[in-house]
């Protein structure tokens, strides 16, 4: 046979072999825009991790449906005009069919826009301040906010240590930070605990003296952090630095095992609250610890099970999803299958539940799922009994 006979008869070859629907059962391209360098890469690389685990598994499993799962994998660098750039990236140019990220909630306050004019879904899996749902209905996320988690926290940590006034330090320009600030305030008048003194500094400072230093004057019984890792860390650094001994007790930025590469044995004490646990021993989370350990040789956080949960979500909702080829149709379908999908995952029972509703617009979806406590000892969270 001619070369030029082969070329015309290879699309009919194709079909009546079953090359075609082979060719049919098409990668599942699935974005995530993550955090991979800069500081707030600490979480990021964990994120990227989850998700790469998690991918693997279902494909390992034959996929979704018979599709495979493709992870289009962009680094947004913590920063928001980044995350922009990622966004329009994996929507537009790479037609993704749904956008998982980005890393902080101040990136997602930016980039998710975006998403929900394009009417593609956005899925935060670390973001966790108040607000990010009422963006629209296509922005979900399974982190557990701030909101739900920090009441809880607050209660433990001042039963625990009898803490009868607390001093606050916060990032006040950081969406993240700002929000876990005002949820703390709120909760602290709330649970009738008073606020010797307030400070706040800058996304990038290093040094914390001056705003510790009025922290010592006041005399508190326990420090509240609303800060992301490294900041957290050096406070904490500084504090000891200075001859306070006092704990600390903190939002979603501290659940990181980076904070103790940096802050050491200094951490002890630190309270903080999560919906996951490593001693949380359920089937699912022993063998995401197991899988996550062999496969990346460290210990997973509650970063990257988020991540591995979220995945699983979206592969639950796919199954559901008679995906078209029609992009725009797919991913709205896909948008429309995922607030019934509920999992038994690593972080434990999930569901989503409509975020809060706002006056004229239309939400999206949070998670729905218990804090639970961790005290930190020998630089390493363990549950608060
Ligand atoms: N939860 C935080 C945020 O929403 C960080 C720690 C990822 O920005």
């Amino acid at each position: 046979m001619q070369f030029n006979t082969i070329l015309k008869t290879l699309p009919l070859l194709m079909l009546t072999t079953g090359l075609a629907s082979a060719a049919q059962a098409a990668d599942v391209k699935l974005g995530l825009a993550a955090a991979l360098t800069g500081p707030a890469a600490k979480y990021g690389v964990a994120i990227k991790n989850g998700f790469t685990l998690a991918a693997d598994e279902v494909n390992a499993a034959g996929g979704v449906n018979g599709n495979k799962l493709q992870l289009l994998i962009e680094d947004e660098q913590g920063k928001k005009e980044e995350a922009i750039n990622v966004f329009k990236k994996l929507i537009f140019k790479d037609k993704a069919l749904l956008v998982f990220g980005p890393t902080l909630s101040n990136s997602a306050f930016a980039a998710d826009p975006i998403a929900n004019a394009a009417k593609v879904v956005a899925f935060g899996t670390s973001n966790t301040a108040d607000g990010i749902t009422a963006m629209g209905p296509f922005t979900f996320r399974n982190s557990v906010m701030e909101a739900d988690v920090l009441p809880v926290t607050t209660r433990a940590a001042v039963k625990h240590f009898g803490i009868k006034k607390v001093a606050i330090i916060y990032g006040n320009d950081d969406a993240f930070t700002k929000s876990g600030y005002d949820v703390f305030k709120a909760t602290l008048a709330d649970q009738k605990i008073p606020v010797t003194t307030t400070e706040a500094y800058a996304k990038g400072d290093v040094d914390f003296k001056a705003q510790l230093t009025k922290i010592k004057a006041s005399n508190p019984d326990a420090i509240v952090c609303s800060c992301l890792t490294e900041e957290a860390a050096n406070i904490i650094l500084q504090t000891r630095a200075l001859g306070m001994k006092q704990p600390f007790i903190g939002g979603n930025g501290l659940n990181s095992p980076k904070l103790f590469d940096i802050a050491k044995g200094a951490g002890d004490d630190t309270i903080m609250g999560s919906p996951w646990s490593p001693e949380n021993l359920t089937p699912a989370n022993k063998a995401f610890i197991a899988a996550y350990k062999a496969k990346f040789g460290s210990d997973p956080d509650q970063f990257a099970a988020q991540a591995y949960d979220a995945l699983h979500v979206v592969a639950d909702a796919l199954k559901k999803v008679k995906l078209s080829g029609a992009i725009d149709k797919d991913r709205i379908a896909l948008q429309q299958a995922l607030p019934s999908v509920t999992i038994e995952g690593a972080t434990g029972k999930f569901a989503f539940r409509k975020a809060p509703p706002v006056t004229g617009k239309e939400v999206g979806y949070d998670a729905q799922q218990e804090a639970i406590v961790n005290i930190a000892k020998g630089g390493k969270f363990i549950l608060l009994k």
